[in-house]
């Protein structure tokens, strides 16, 4: 387990003064102006050395992605954009740092922005986290008041301002070019790929759209360097993370914890295991919902991180576990996904806006088992449709937690359908 002394977040809990002097006294805001003398390049190299994987569900290595910005302007200002439009079900880490560690993420917002050139950032919230809201502000307020934010923020020579900007409800403007859309003021609608942000992004300017988490970390691991950050973890997964438990575990919760450390140690260690026991445990969907879910045989050796979830045919995402004990339908887990990648598409492009209210509705019959077995294979072929023939990745969301579905409880799924049909020809039988 993680030793105190090597936790970033010292204040997940609230259980410490959050203002800038608690901040402070927790060793945030040290050698600010220090870290920016060394430069942008030493910054971009120091966060590629260390590993950093981006913590929003992509996993796209950081210091790569600050990398991408143009070194010189071109006449266009740059901006870095942060993503706290935190909506993903099960995924509910971001919003501790925003209500109890808020200063982690505007000095890391400064020198974030100092590497990639951006003297203005804006930070994009979720429309429903007002608490977090009015701590980030307060926080924002009193960087202002100390001359760490604005003209010669923190006495780095550099100048910068820091803007809360609030959603409105729309899980797609989590999606970085629908939430750039979004704060230019227009419909979240998300933009085709290429020109990627850092090319062409809010306004048109070069940008860099990061999680919460990625910001917020940065200033710890530049103070300690990337060699301690990266000797957490495994190669290509390195670092500390914040994981979320929710679920049928007994004490769900947020927590820090190094990566590539085993699925059962990460529940009974910090969920208190799941409730009736680890044999009581049916499956888990591991990073948020459009990780395909993967049942208790797959589980025994299990590693949390990006690559041993990707090997086995599921994904990472956001670190966010939901754990489903053996009383759940995971038949009607699954359809429930179904349901809201269903309300949440955008509708803009037609295999994700006709696929998922498709899929959806063959899910709804899966549930009762008013099905015919020949249509799980024809579902499937369908979530094969929408698979990578979307603009963005809301369609291969709703596609993938049915395909995980079907590869590991086609049994359940069928018994059930069985289960119906030997009741309605007993029923018929009957009459
Ligand atoms: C320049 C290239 N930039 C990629 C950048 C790109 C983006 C990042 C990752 O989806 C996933 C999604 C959710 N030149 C580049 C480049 N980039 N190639 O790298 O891009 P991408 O397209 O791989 O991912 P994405 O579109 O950002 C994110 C999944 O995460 N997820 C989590 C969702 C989490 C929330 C939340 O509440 N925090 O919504 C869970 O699984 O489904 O697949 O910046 O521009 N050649
Ligand atoms: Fe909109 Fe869905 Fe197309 Fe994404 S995949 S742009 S959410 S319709």
């Amino acid at each position: 387990m993680l030793k105190d002394e090597d936790r970033i977040f010292t204040n997940l809990y609230g259980m410490h003064d959050r203002s800038l002097a608690g901040a402070k006294k927790r060793g945030h805001w040290d050698g600010t102006a220090g870290i920016i003398a060394k430069g942008r390049d030493w910054i971009i190299d120091e966060m590629k050395a260390s590993g950093l994987r981006g913590r929003g569900g992509a996993g796209f290595p950081t210091g790569l992605k600050w990398s991408f910005m143009p070194k010189e302007s071109d006449g266009r200002p740059a901006y870095l954009v942060i993503n706290a439009d935190e909506s993903e079900p099960a995924t509910c880490k971001d919003r501790e740092i925003m209500r109890h560690d808020p200063h982690t993420l505007i000095e890391g917002a400064l020198i974030a922005s100092f590497a990639m050139n951006a003297h203005a950032s804006y930070i994009y919230i979720r429309g429903e986290y007002i608490r977090e809201r009015e701590a980030l502000q307060a926080a924002i307020d009193e960087c202002y008041d100390a001359g760490l934010l604005g003209k010669n923020a923190a006495g780095s020579g550099w100048d910068f301002d820091l803007y809360l900007h609030h959603g409105a409800g729309a899980y797609i403007c989590g999606e970085e070019t629908a939430l750039l859309e979004s704060l230019e003021g227009k419909k979240g609608m998300p933009r085709m790929k290429p020109p990627f942000p850092a090319g062409s992004g809010l306004y048109g300017c070069p940008t860099t759209v990061n999680n919460v988490e990625s910001i917020a970390v940065a200033p710890t691991i530049l103070r300690r360097g990337a060699t301690w950050f990266s000797s957490f973890g495994r190669q290509n997964n390195a670092g500390t993370k914040l994981f979320a438990l929710t679920g049928h575990v007994n004490t769900p919760c947020v927590f820090e914890e190094q990566m590539s450390l085993p699925v059962r140690e990460l529940i009974e260690k910090h969920g208190g295991g799941i409730r009736g026991g680890w044999d009581n445990l049916k499956a888990i969907i591991p990073g948020g919902a459009s990780c395909p879910i993967l049942p208790k045989d797959k589980l025994e050796d299990a590693i949390m991180d990006f690559d041993w979830m990707r090997q086995n045919q599921s994904s990472f995402g956001t670190g966010c576990m939901i754990v489903m004990d053996q009383n759940t339908d995971v038949i009607k887990a699954v359809w429930r996904l179904s349901k809201f990648f269903k309300h949440e598409s955008c509708g803009q492009c037609t295999p994700c806006r006709e696929g998922t209210g498709w899929m959806m509705r063959v899910m709804d019959r899966l549930v009762s088992g008013d099905a015919e077995v020949e249509e799980i294979d024809m579902l499937l072929n369908v979530t094969k449709q929408v698979e990578g023939h979307t603009i963005c990745a809301l369609g291969d969301a709703a596609a993938w937690p049915i395909q995980g579905l079907i590869r590991h409880f086609r049994e359940e799924i069928e018994d059930r359908i069985k289960a119906k049909r030997t009741g309605r020809m007993g029923a018929m039988a009957a009459e």
